[in-house]
C-alpha cells in the first residue's frame, strides 16, 4: 500500500529538516534519496516535482490533486498547519514561528550553506571567504543563543517547526565547523533537548546516504 506523503530528500542537514516534522506529525511516508553527485536531481521525473531541480520535495495528494512542495520550510508549515500543531493559530505568535522559520533556512542556513561549499567543494584554498562566513554564521548561532537564554524554545515557551528547522543546522551544519558552538551553552542546551525527543531521533537515526 502506498503512503500518505513521499519525500524526495538527499544526504544533508536538509533531509533531516524535511524527515523531522514527517516523525514530529507522525506521517506515514515513502523515501526517496537522490544522489546529487550523479545528478539524479535533473531527472525529468524528478523535476516534474521539482522545477528547481533541488531537494527536499514532499509529494502528497490533497482532495484528489497531486501537490508537491520544495524546500523545508514551505514543507514544515504545510505540515504544521495540515495537522494543525506545532504552529500557532493566534496570528502574532504564528508570525513569530514564521520570523524563526525564516531566520534558520535564510539568515542561518545561507553562510552555513556557503561556508561548507567553499570549505569542501569548490577546488582551491579560499580561506578568507571561509572566515567570513564561520563569522556570518557564529554572529547568527549567537543571536539564536541569547534568544533561548529567555526562551524554552527558539519561537518562544511551545516546541514549534522553528525548533525542528533549526535542530540539524546546529547538530550537523554548525557542529562540522570547529568551535562554531562553542561557548553557546543555552543553545548547546536546547539541542539535547530537542535531540532526546522520540521524533527527532527516530529522523535522524533515518540513513540517507
Ligand atoms: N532553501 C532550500 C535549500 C535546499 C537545498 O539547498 N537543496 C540542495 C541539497 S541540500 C540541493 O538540492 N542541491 C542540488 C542542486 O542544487 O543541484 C531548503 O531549505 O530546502
Amino acid at each position: 500500500m502506498s503512503s500518505v506523503f513521499t519525500l524526495y530528500a538527499a544526504n544533508t542537514a536538509n533531509g533531516y529538516k524535511a524527515l523531522i516534522p514527517l516523525h514530529e506529525f507522525g506521517c506515514d511516508y515513502d523515501l526517496h534519496v537522490l544522489d546529487l553527485v550523479k545528478g539524479e536531481q535533473f531527472d525529468s521525473a524528478f523535476t516534474r516535482l521539482s522545477p528547481v531541480a533541488r531537494v527536499p520535495v514532499l509529494n502528497t495528494n490533497i482532495d484528489g490533486n497531486e501537490v508537491s512542495i520544495y524546500g523545508t520550510e514551505a514543507i514544515a508549515i504545510f505540515l504544521a498547519d495540515h495537522y494543525q500543531r506545532f504552529m500557532p493559530e493566534d496570528k502574532i505568535d504564528r508570525a513569530k514561528v514564521i520570523e524563526m522559520t525564516s531566520l534558520v533556512s535564510s539568515d542561518l542556513a545561507l553562510p552555513l550553506a556557503v561556508q561548507f561549499q567553499v570549505d569542501v567543494i569548490v577546488a582551491g584554498n579560499h580561506p578568507e571567504v571561509i572566515e567570513y562566513f564561520t563569522a556570518q554564521a557564529r554572529r547568527i548561532l549567537t543571536a539564536l543563543d541569547s534568544v533561548l537564554q529567555d526562551n524554552a524554545w527558539l519561537a518562544g515557551a511551545e516546541y514549534s517547526i522553528a525548533d525542528m528547522l533549526a535542530f540539524p543546522s546546529v547538530a550537523i551544519s554548525a557542529a562540522r565547523i570547529a568551535d562554531a558552538l562553542e561557548g553557546l551553552d543555552a543553545l548547546l542546551a536546547w539541542q539535547e533537548k530537542v535531540a532526546a525527543r522520540p521524533a527527532v531521533n527516530d529522523a535522524m537515526a533515518i540513513p540517507l546516504g
